[in-house]
């Protein structure tokens, strides 16, 4: 005989029960429906054992190619269309797995920058470059119609979130470079966007502007991450870059700036690029800095340096030599 505990009992789980399936029926209509207008921004994370799909606050696994993933066209169309069917991670899983197994987001492209974008790295370029005479070169490639644009690093060269980075041992003046990097897929179109730290050395660059290959490639001078954030549409003009740098625990630097404080349009600097390149995985293009430490500044290593940018993350890592 049920008496009248046992049916508030009852009541009561098939209530929680009920309130539950609408629930999870809202978070799936919210995460998987792509014409509801909730459906926002995606976030690849890629693990040494897979990759992590992040959607609002939902973690998925995918199993796939990287390069075959991204380099897809509509990407952000193309992982919306997949949630449905993808096994959901729990939170506390997803972490684990983030904070153990992260990997730079690249596969096997070539990572490519732009340079002198901002006023501010003109004005640097032209200080540093004084006494070679190259200054010039600078103010004229700024206002120029074609943009400077140099090959950067292959991806065993870059590091990830939380990865060291390393200055060269016979350059004394060394520094980070926070810089808006876009993942361009195979057919030229912006799909994506990461951190990226152009890493430098100044001392070699503003002793001959033809040094720029040493100044800029050498083993982990470039970082890469944490993420490919892949929003619905173009990233906003007013995105916002921060910098900051520590030293035994204390900041030594911190600066910020947004990205439409740039002279050039993102498309226009991958078109440049693409017009005589054929990337078959797609390229990542590191967009130039316009954050740069006072002239006294150089990095040491044990400095710890963080860049955020809104919407796709921070991404941290520790200077040191090569070993
Ligand atoms: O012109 C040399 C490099 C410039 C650069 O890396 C930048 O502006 O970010
Ligand atoms: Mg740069």
């Amino acid at each position: 005989m049920l008496n009248m505990l046992h049916v508030i009992k009852l009541y009561k789980r098939l209530t929680t029960l009920y309130l539950k399936s609408i629930y999870l029926d809202y978070k799936r209509l919210l995460y998987c429906n792509v014409n509801y207008k909730l459906v926002l921004l995606m976030k690849l994370y890629k693990l040494s054992d897979g990759i992590i799909l992040q959607h609002n606050n939902a973690n998925y696994l995918i199993q796939y190619d990287w390069d075959a993933l991204i380099n897809r066209d509509g990407l952000y169309e193309y992982l919306a269309g997949t949630l449905a069917g993808l096994p959901i991670v729990s939170e506390e899983l997803a972490k684990a797995h983030i904070e153990n197994n992260l990997l730079p987001p690249i596969g096997s492209q070539e990572v490519w920058a732009a340079g002198v974008t901002y006023l501010r790295s003109r004005e640097a370029r032209m200080e540093e470059s004084a006494d070679s005479g190259a200054a010039d070169l600078y103010d004229k490639v700024y206002a120029a119609e074609r943009p400077e644009l140099f090959f950067k690093s292959m991806a065993h060269r870059v590091a990830g979130h939380k990865h060291e980075v390393y200055i060269r041992r016979d350059s004394s003046w060394n520094v980070p470079e926070p810089e808006m990097t876009l993942f361009i897929n195979s057919k030229g179109n912006i799909e994506g966007y990461t951190i990226g730290n152009d890493m430098s050395s100044r001392s070699i660059e503003g002793e001959n502007a033809l040094y720029l290959p040493q100044a800029k490639i050498y083993e982990r001078s470039a970082a890469l991450g944490p993420c490919l954030y892949i929003p619905e549409e173009a990233i906003l003009a007013d995105t916002t870059i921060k910098m900051s740098i520590s030293r035994d625990n204390k900041e030594v630097y911190r600066d910020e700036t947004s990205i439409n404080r740039m002279k050039r349009k993102f498309d226009e600097l991958a078109g440049y690029l693409y017009r005589e390149c054929d990337f078959a995985n797609g390229c990542f293009l590191m967009t130039g800095t316009c954050l740069v430490p006072p002239n006294d500044f150089t990095l040491q290593p044990g400095d710890v340096v963080s860049i955020t940018i809104d919407g796709i993350g921070n991404l941290v890592n520790t200077v040191s030599f090569k070993p």
